[in-house]
């Protein structure tokens, strides 16, 4: 019998190619080609499911030209690459990869926002350039952490992680703000505190951004919420780009009106805002929060098991669009 064909979109360790092709044909890329939209339209014809990354968008023009598609399977937790709206208006089943990254990225955003109050980077290319011939009592002096009000827009899985890490290990007072406030025993638990935007943005001095994008949470943060910010304070970005105004954070950060910025995420990605790449007091990485190679690999398996799961069985791991489920 011929086995359904799937596509991975994108470059993927060998052992998940391998598993797949336990259950299907399998159309890789294991060069890790840039593709057009055509292209990416051309492979997906005539496949029953997609291995995705964030970097794939699956929307109504996608779907329309592969109608024999019937699962998108996203390597990412975040899906703000799918329109799920569409996929299920076509019977398309979207999942994602929830959990297995939620521990690793919290402690990615943390070392983010030890770097950038602590100014490491910015310190080490002074250090790298030659440029420390002497000690200077005021020499890259940051803010503490320890015992500094950490703020967290956006509370979910990798948000607790954050407040739990900041409040147990670290001694902060944590205040939230959120769509839904979390119950009770989560809030006792992480040691945090519900409160508006506006008391977020200006009691912080470390505000950590970990929201879902969507139209909704576009520029977020642009220069009117920089504005209430306290000058010392400083911004850490692990969400997704968009919804941070990049060119108004790169003016505030030239201005000194906040004290710095950690940026895993940008606007347009894998470009980042020129700006960014010239004011001191940001420290940058190329969106790499889920990257161990532990996490990489459950995050693949996870993507890999809704495929398997879903095109045999019937029975996706992590469906995002259930409904799809009961048309079927
Ligand atoms: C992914 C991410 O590595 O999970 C997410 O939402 O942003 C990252 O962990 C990236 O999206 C590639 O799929």
């Amino acid at each position: 019998m011929n086995k359904p064909k799937i596509l991975v979109a994108r470059a993927i360790f060998p052992e998940i190619i391998a598993r797949l092709q336990q259950h299907f044909e399998v159309e890789a890329n294991q060069a890790d080609e840039t593709w057009s939209r055509a292209q990416l339209i051309e492979r997906l014809r005539g496949k029953v499911g997609a291995f995705t990354t964030g970097t794939d968008r699956i929307d109504a023009e996608v779907l329309a030209a592969c109608p024999d598609l019937k699962i998108c399977a996203n390597m990412a937790v975040g899906y703000n690459n799918f329109d799920v709206e569409a996929m299920t208006a076509r019977g398309v089943l979207a999942t994602n990869a929830p959990d297995v990254l939620t521990e690793t990225t919290a402690d990615f955003g943390f070392a983010l926002l030890m770097a950038t109050a602590r100014r490491i980077t910015e310190s080490e290319h002074f250090l790298r350039a030659g440029q420390w011939n002497k000690w200077r009592y005021d020499m890259f002096s940051g803010s503490d952490v320890h015992g500094a009000t950490l703020g967290i827009l956006g509370m979910g899985r990798i948000g607790q992680g954050i407040a739990r890490r900041g409040a147990h290990g670290f001694g902060m007072k944590v205040i939230y703000h959120n769509r839904s406030r979390l119950d009770a025993v989560t809030e006792l638990e992480c040691k945090a505190r519900f409160v508006s935007k506006e008391e977020l943005l200006n009691t912080a001095d470390h505000l950590v951004l970990v929201l879902p994008y969507s139209p909704a949470s576009h520029h977020a943060i642009g220069a009117a919420e920089l504005a209430l910010m306290k000058p010392s304070a400083t911004l850490i970005n692990i969400a997704r780009g968009g919804i941070v105004d990049d060119a108004a954070l790169a003016q505030a950060l030239r201005e000194r009106r906040i004290g710095g910025a950690g940026l895993d995420v940008f606007e347009g990605e894998p470009r980042v805002h020129p700006d960014l790449l010239t004011v001191p007091n940001v420290v940058l990485t190329p969106h790499i929060a889920s990257a161990t190679v532990p996490t990489r690999l459950a995050m693949a398996t996870l993507a890999a098991d809704n495929l398997i799961d879903y095109l045999t069985q019937n029975k996706p791991l992590t469906p995002l669009n259930p409904a799809v489920l009961a048309i079927k």
